[in-house]
């Protein structure tokens, strides 16, 4: 590598280069979800995925419904679209048609990733019964992707409008065990439908399915914390290639030329704990900044003292190490809150704080 200087070192795109690289390894699913207004589709989203993806006023509203037909809401981890706009008294062939065209553009995606990977069709117990509609769209989805739900089904005491409408599927070739009942104000059938959802993805989503549900927000802080095994794998890749780089001692005052590793590793980080553009703006980048002020000659020196006027590779494994386990804990601490619903930590990175953090890190590495 070429010796060089913050001054030419563009850091910034270097990261998020790189991030955007990272970000395509981890999956993100894409639900559909269709049914007529009214029949709770938003509420049963909001119930499953949380209120972070989809706020309140979503609910018993279709903001500009003659403007598209799909709401789409998204985050790191899910692509939801919901439908609007399907009435019973106005053009429902037309709308068969145009749904069809939106999954046909989609699926036609060169890109897997932008597909969609499950489908949900909503019939509320309110209505009744199944109708030609209903049937139509149902029928338009790949059945091996297909899930059916029978909604409000509190509304139903003696369940006998449930049964009718379960028969009329099956009778019309929909498995029963492809029929979910839901009521989710009492979070009734939410479970089973993340269960069975789960089941009919593809290996390579799961995990992201797993961390966007917020049924069991304990479950999904646990999957957070599972990715502290892929975390080591990143600073240990990155402590390798630094470490190879002063394999001939770096003159102290060269020292940035181990900062892409390192920034290549906040890079992975970030994507591995799904970081938004709104964290890596205000978070990631200005931590990524302070970086590689730190690994100037100047700072260097006074973080190691004693360093001398060279960079060795135990010195470079030392401080990339470091710094990516100082780096793994702010990110999962802010994804953790992403969880529960709290606002995001502020990342506390400053000179003496990284220096503490590295006088504890070579502590417990000397002791090993
Ligand atoms: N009784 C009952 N009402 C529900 C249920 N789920 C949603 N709702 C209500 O039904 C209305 C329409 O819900 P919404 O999710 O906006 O339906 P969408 O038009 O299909 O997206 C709202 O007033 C919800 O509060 C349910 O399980 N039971
Ligand atoms: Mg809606």
């Amino acid at each position: 590598m070429q010796n060089q200087n913050i001054e030419n070192y563009d850091y910034e795109k270097d990261f998020l280069n790189k991030f955007e690289e990272e970000k395509k390894k981890y999956k993100r699913p894409n639900i559909l979800i269709c049914g007529y207004t009214g029949a709770g589709k938003t509420s049963i989203i909001q119930a499953l995925l949380g209120k972070d993806l989809v706020p309140d006023n979503k609910i018993g509203h279709e903001a500009n419904p003659m403007t598209q037909d799909y709401d789409r809401y998204e985050n790191s981890y899910i692509g939801i679209w919901d439908s609007k706009g399907l009435e019973p008294d106005k053009g429902q062939d037309e709308f068969v048609e145009r749904t069809k065209n939106h999954i046909r553009k989609i699926q036609e995606n060169k890109n897997v990733d932008e597909h969609i990977h499950i489908f949900w069709y909503a019939i509320s117990v309110g209505v009744g019964k199944v109708t030609g509609t209903d049937l139509k769209i149902i029928n338009s989805f790949p059945k091996e992707s297909t899930l059916v739900i029978i909604s409000k089904i509190d509304l139903d005491r003696k369940n006998r409008v449930v049964e009718a409408i379960k028969r009329e599927l099956t009778n019309n070739g929909i498995p029963e065990d492809r029929i979910i009942l839901t009521n989710d104000e009492a979070k009734e059938g939410i479970e089973e439908l993340y269960e069975k959802s789960l089941a009919i993805l593809p290996e390579a989503y799961k995990t992201a399915f797993e961390e966007a549900q917020r049924i069991d927000i304990e479950k999904a802080i646990n999957k957070v914390k599972e990715k502290n095994k892929a975390a080591a794998g990143i600073i240990a890749g990155a402590t390798v290639s630094s470490a190879a780089i002063a394999a001939n001692p770096i003159p102290i005052s060269d020292s940035l030329i181990i900062t892409p590793i390192q920034i290549g590793m906040i890079a992975s980080l970030a994507a591995l704990y799904g970081l938004n553009k709104e964290q890596l703006k205000h978070q990631a980048l200005p931590l990524v900044a302070r970086t590689v002020g730190m690994i100037t000659a100047s700072s260097l020196a006074k973080l190691i003292p004693g360093l001398g006027n060279a960079l060795n590779s135990a010195v470079a494994v030392m401080i990339t190490g470091a710094l990516g386990w100082f780096v793994q804990n702010q990110f999962e601490k802010m994804a953790i809150a992403k969880v529960k619903g709290e606002p995001a930590p502020t990342i506390d990175f400053d000179f003496s704080v990284f220096a503490e953090f590295l006088k504890n890190y070579k502590k417990n590495n000397d002791n090993k």
